[in-house]
């Protein structure tokens, strides 16, 4: 199922961008394919799945409630990075999770552009197209590769939040370098895979981090699914230097969680 909504998603990215609508602001973007998507993907789970539940980001942006109650549940981001999509930059992610009881069970993260899928189900391991994969051990922010993201939430003190940590982590604690993927998701399998070492965003949605969030627990980190900010890193230690270094952002959890 997951092949044929990259298929929709693949084609989509080699035609003309088309039908780009925003949501709660300029910066929060989707677009028909989005849409296609996530219906594509809750039809097709439905059918096998009469009873499961479903927390879909364009479903929510249409009106549905975030409800993660202890029913099974597929947690949905159809396309994950809309905005390097619409802008035809490959990085991003077709987004699939299953909670049930409230714990992720399983999660999918598929580029249908590069053509990575990256997977996981509790206890089994986390992998990329059939191989495990595995965080980095680097200890210390002198010697990452740190991402900070901003989303589409651009208040004072969100701004501010992304200055004061730049500075403090690129500039102060010279990290070996900076980078911003545009989609949480890619983000997150970045770090479950190594190539990245730590990765920090306040503002996200349950959709966006589900699915790699199940990847990323593989390699034994705890997640607050509803809690709307991700820092995640290859050893507790790089966490726990980043978080001194950071300037957070307190969010309100998601939903009723
Ligand atoms: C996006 C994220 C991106 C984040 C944005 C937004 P969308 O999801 O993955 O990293 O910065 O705030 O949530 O809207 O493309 O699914």
């Amino acid at each position: 199922m997951v092949d044929r909504a990259g298929t929709l998603v693949r084609d989509a990215f080699e035609q003309p961008t088309s039908n780009v609508e925003t949501k709660s602001s300029n910066t929060d973007l989707v677009t028909e394919t989005d849409k296609a998507v996530e219906e594509l993907l809750i039809r097709g789970l439905s059918k096998e799945f009469p009873d499961h539940k479903f927390i879909g980001e364009e479903s929510v942006s249409g009106g549905q409630k975030v409800e993660l109650t202890d029913a099974p549940t597929w947690i949905i981001d159809p396309i994950d990075g809309t905005t390097n999509f619409v802008h035809r930059i490959p990085l991003i992610g077709i987004c699939v999770g299953l909670a049930i009881k409230k714990q992720l069970r399983a999660g999918i993260v598929y580029n249908p552009i590069t053509r990575e899928l990256f997977s996981a189900q509790k206890g089994k391991g986390a992998f990329k197209n059939g191989f495990p994969i595995h965080v980095s051990k680097t200890e210390a922010c002198s010697n990452a590769v740190v991402v900070t993201q901003i989303g589409s939430i651009r208040t004072p003190e969100m701004m501010n939040s992304f200055v004061q940590s730049f500075n403090s982590v690129i500039g102060d604690k010279q990290a070996h370098a900076h980078r911003a993927f545009g989609s949480a998701a890619i983000n997150m399998v970045y770090v479950a895979q190594g190539s990245i070492d730590a990765y920090v965003e306040y503002g996200l949605h349950c959709w966006d981090i589900a699915a790699a969030a199940m990847i990323l627990k593989e390699a034994g980190k705890p997640f607050n699914l509803m809690g709307r900010t991700v820092l995640c890193a290859g050893t507790p230690s790089l966490a726990k230097e980043l978080s001194s270094a950071l300037t957070h952002v307190e969010m309100e959890t998601e939903g009723d969680a």
